[in-house]
């Protein structure tokens, strides 16, 4: 696995990234890491009409898997079917969108992929499986093929592939940016009247594109006290190993003479 990118916003700001856009909405590098010590606020105001706060890499590729981890539940649970707002984007030379993103539909809350035409913004709706992470830390990880006449778009939550589409994506030219954070919503030309002006906050940390699966991080060692504890328990076993075989070999020497 090639890492092409990855930023988990220890510089403090979003210098890595190549643009940011934020409609009705604020970007923020803030003390809420799920690594280090900072991650990116991503908030919107409540509408239901384009929002978006997002930081935007430009990576030109037919494949990619992008991955980040999201803490999303202060926007949820959404309250009325049809809302929906998207958390990782990847756009195409052709201004076509593949998402992952939450989607309430029947009452459910779910993880989604969502794609344009082609892959038609209804009939490519995936539901993935339904969102039950509270208070914590979410790895969110896209994956997605076009430009090929097999092409696909899958959806890992917590290393876990909750929703799948294949389709022929020759029509769909190559990938040319990959974008976190609040990376859209649905907007009124598509949204019914019922859809609710609601808003978004999010936190992203530990961005990574990269040219095949990702997955989950190893979660991060120990602190430096526990790793000198564990290092000294270590020698202080071989030390009495090495003693024991000592005191047995002059033992056994003493029974020779
Ligand atoms: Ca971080």
């Amino acid at each position: 696995m090639a890492r092409i990118f990855e930023d988990g916003f220890e510089s403090g700001d979003t210098s890595k990234w190549d643009a940011e856009t934020t409609t009705l909405g604020t970007l923020e590098v803030v003390n809420k890491p799920y690594a280090g010590s900072k991650g990116l606020k991503c908030a919107t105001q409540p509408t239901n009409q384009t929002a978006n706060a997002r930081v935007e890499k430009n990576i030109s590729a037919d494949e990619l898997w992008a991955r980040a981890y999201f803490w999303i539940d202060e926007t949820l649970p959404l309250t009325v079917d049809y809302d929906r707002f998207y958390i990782i984007r990847l756009q195409t030379a052709t201004e076509k969108y593949i998402d992952a993103g939450i989607v309430r539909v029947s009452g459910a809350t779910k993880w989604a992929i969502i794609g344009s035409e082609p892959f038609d913004i209804w009939d490519g709706t995936q539901l993935g499986t339904e969102v039950t992470q509270k208070s914590e830390w979410v790895c969110v990880e896209l994956h997605a093929k076009v430009n090929n006449s097999e092409g696909a778009v899958e959806l890992y939550i917590n290393d876990q592939k909750v929703a799948y589409m294949d389709a022929d994506a020759s029509a769909i030219d190559g990938i040319t940016s990959v974008m976190f954070g609040m990376t859209g919503k649905a907007t009124t030309e598509s949204a019914p009247p019922s859809a609710t002006e609601y808003p978004v906050t999010l936190y992203v940390d530990q961005c990574v594109v990269a040219d095949s699966y990702i997955g989950a991080e190893v979660p991060p060692p120990p602190p430096l006290s526990e790793q000198i504890n564990e290092m000294m328990n270590t020698m202080i076993s071989l030390m009495m190993v090495v003693l024991i075989i000592r005191m047995m070999s002059s033992m056994l020497k003493g029974l020779k003479k």
